[in-house]
C-alpha cells in the first residue's frame, strides 16, 4: 500500500474536468457539473469537536466481515455490466432484496428521461431504526457505467465495491438494537451518466430521492449523509472531498484516526460532483468518501480493467469500520 501523507500536494487527475483540485480559486473559481451549490442558510451547524467525546464505556471498536463484503463483490461483479435498464441490473435488485430479507425496505422507482430515452430507476433504501429522533444515510451507487456497458466493463469497484459494503453494513445493524439514530442504508440508482456526466446527465436516482425527501419532510432530519464510493481499491486513498460538509469530513477523519486508519484518508484533496450532491444543494450535511486514485493516474476508473483482483478486504474493513466509527461519535451527541 503506498504510505498515506496528510500533507502531500494534491495530484490532479487531468483527464477529468469534473475533478477540481484543492482549490477553487485557483482553477478559476467554476464549479464542476453535479457539484453542489453553497448549503442552505438553514443547514445544520456543527462542528467536529462536538463529537469528540464518546460515552466512557464505548464497546469495542467497529469492525465488519470484509471477506464476506469481498464475496459479495465478487457475486455481484459475475452478473457483468449492471447499467441502467438491463437485464443483469435487474438480477442485482433481485441479489440486494434477497440479501434484505426481513428488513425494513422501501424503494423509490421512477422513470428517468435521459440523454439515451427513458429507464426505470429505484433507489433501494433499508431502514434500522434507533432510540434517538433524526436519521444517518450511509449512501453507495448500484448501477455501473452505461456507456461501456458493451465493453467488458464490470466495474468491480466503481458499483460493485459499494454495494457490497452497504449488505454487509447490514448485516452488522440487523437484530441489534440502536442506541442512536435511525440508520438508512441507501442504493442509489442512475448514479453514472448516460451519455457524458453533466448536471441533468447523473446522479438521477440522488436527485429525484432529494426532492422527495424535501417534499415530505425526511430531509430535515437527516444529520448525516456519508456516501461511498470506489472504496474496494487494495491502495486505499480516500480524497478529502472539497464539495462535502468540512466539519463532516473532520469528523471521518477523527474516526479513522481513532481507528489507526488515518494514513488512508485525506492525503488528497479533490471536488467531485457524486450522489452526494443534490443533498448538499438541500443542506444536508455530507461526506463523500471516494478513493479517486484507482491505478496510477485513475487509469483502472471507467475502463475494463476495474475488476476484483484491483480490490481487497483490508480496503472495504477500513471504510466499513470508519463509516460505522462516524455513526458512532455522531450518536454519542
Ligand atoms: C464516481 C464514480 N463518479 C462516477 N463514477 C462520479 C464522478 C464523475 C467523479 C465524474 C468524477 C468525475
Ligand atoms: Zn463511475
Amino acid at each position: 500500500m503506498k504510505p498515506g501523507n496528510r500533507f502531500r500536494l494534491p495530484q490532479l487527475p487531468i483527464a477529468f474536468s469534473l475533478v477540481l483540485c484543492l482549490s477553487l480559486i485557483a482553477c478559476g473559481g467554476s464549479k464542476p457539473a453535479g457539484a453542489p451549490e453553497p448549503a442552505a442558510a438553514s443547514a445544520p451547524v456543527a462542528s467536529a469537536s462536538d463529537f469528540s467525546s464518546l460515552p466512557a464505556d464505548p464497546g469495542p471498536p467497529p469492525s465488519i466481515d470484509s471477506a464476506r463484503a469481498l464475496q459479495y463483490t465478487r457475486q455481484i461483479v459475475a452478473f457483468g455490466a449492471r447499467p441502467v435498464g438491463s437485464a443483469n441490473h435487474s438480477r442485482l435488485e433481485e441479489y440486494i432484496y434477497a440479501h434484505l430479507k426481513g428488513d425494513l425496505v422501501v424503494d423509490d422507482l421512477f422513470t428517468a428521461d435521459t440523454p439515451e430515452g427513458k429507464f426505470p430507476v429505484r433507489n433501494i433504501v433499508a431502514k434500522f431504526p434507533g432510540t434517538k429522533d433524526g436519521i444517518i444515510v450511509i449512501a453507495g451507487h448500484y448501477d455501473t457505467n452505461y456507456p461501456l456497458r458493451n465493453t467488458g466493463y464490470v466495474g468491480a469497484n466503481d458499483g460493485g465495491s459499494s454495494t457490497a459494503l452497504l449488505l454487509e453494513l447490514a448485516n452488522q445493524l440487523r437484530g441489534k438494537k440502536r442506541d442512536g439514530y435511525s440508520v438508512w442504508l441507501l442504493w442509489t440508482d442512475g448514479e453514472e451518466a448516460l451519455k457524458q456526466w453533466t448536471d441533468t446527465d447523473s446522479v438521477y436516482g440522488a436527485r429525484h430521492l432529494a426532492e422527495l425527501w424535501q417534499n415530505d419532510g425526511t430531509l430535515k432530519q437527516i444529520k448525516a449523509f456519508l456516501l461511498a464510493d470506489m472504496i474496494g481499491d487494495a491502495d486505499l486513498n480516500i480524497d478529502r472531498d472539497a464539495y462535502s460538509t468540512p466539519w463532516l469530513e473532520d469528523l471521518v477523519y477523527q474516526a479513522a484516526t481513532r481507528l489507526g486508519y488515518q494514513s488512508h484518508f485525506f492525503g488528497r484533496q479533490n471536488a467531485v460532483g457524486d450522489d452526494h450532491a443534490p443533498f448538499m444543494q438541500r443542506g444536508v450535511p455530507c461526506a463523500d468518501l471516494i478513493d479517486f486514485d484507482y491505478g496510477y493516474n485513475n487509469i483502472f476508473w471507467h475502463t475494463p480493467q476495474d475488476t476484483v483482483d484491483k480490490l481487497s478486504p483490508q480496503s472495504m474493513e477500513i471504510v466499513g469500520s470508519v463509516i460505522l466509527e462516524t455513526v458512532r461519535m455522531l450518536d454519542s451527541k
